[in-house]
């Protein structure tokens, strides 16, 4: 099994690279902001709670998101291993991901982190903005996520970084591109079936 964390502050691109890399590399999708919002979408009490704090830019609460993950990694026990998106963002999250999966004698081997530049973030929500109908896609929102992001999820760097498991990937190159960059660290541990 091979287990990848997706990291990167909002808009950096990590849904859009999830989708190729879980392509190429037959792995398993988690991406927390995708089950937050199917939550939403469906009205149940837990995307009722978790819209609070996503229509305000604001991480939803670690107890909520971690159960959430809990119970989709056992829905596919036989994966070949899982790309998690989006998560973990708090070091709290971190902890619990690596003590979830040391239960499931496996373990997190690779973190990429994509790195690009607040104003492309920026422009790049701003953007999607006008397409996606997403509540968190407005530049005060924005703003707020960027923030969010710099004091609780940044820290969960210095976690995998301080466990040698970080590779910091420049993203602000296309979508293709930077999936070249990303597939050189991948390929380490796995060969690509597609
Ligand atoms: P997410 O859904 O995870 O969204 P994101 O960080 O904004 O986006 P991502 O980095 O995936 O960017 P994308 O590829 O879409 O989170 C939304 C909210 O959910 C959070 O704010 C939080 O409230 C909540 N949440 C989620 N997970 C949580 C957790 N673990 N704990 C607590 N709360 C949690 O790309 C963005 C745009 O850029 C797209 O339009 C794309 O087309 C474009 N793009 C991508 N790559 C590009 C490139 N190379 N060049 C140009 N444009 C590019």
């Amino acid at each position: 099994m091979f287990n990848l964390v997706l990291f990167g502050p909002p808009g950096s691109g990590k849904g859009t690279q999830s989708e190729n890399i879980v392509k190429s590399y037959q792995l398993q999708h988690i991406s927390t902001g995708d089950l937050l919002r199917s939550e939403v979408s469906r009205h149940t009490p837990l995307g009722t709670e978790a819209k609070k704090y996503m229509d305000q830019g604001m991480l939803v609460p670690d107890e909520v998101v971690i159960g959430m993950i809990s119970s989709k990694i056992d829905e596919t026990p036989d994966a070949r291993g899982f790309v998690f998106d989006g998560f973990p963002r708090t070091r709290t999250q971190a902890e619990a991901l690596d003590k979830l999966l040391e239960f499931k004698n496996t373990k997190i081997h690779l973190v990429l982190s994509l790195e690009v530049p607040e104003q492309d973030l920026i422009a790049r929500l701003v953007n999607r903005g006008i397409t996606s109908g997403r509540s968190d896609d407005n530049e005060e929102v924005i703003t707020a996520r960027i923030k969010e992001y710099h004091s609780k999820t940044e820290p969960v760097a210095r976690y995998y970084n301080e466990h040698g498991k970080l590779e910091r990937v420049p993203g602000h190159n296309s979508v293709p591109d930077t999936f070249k960059l990303l597939s050189k660290h991948i390929t380490k541990y796995l060969l690509p079936v597609a």
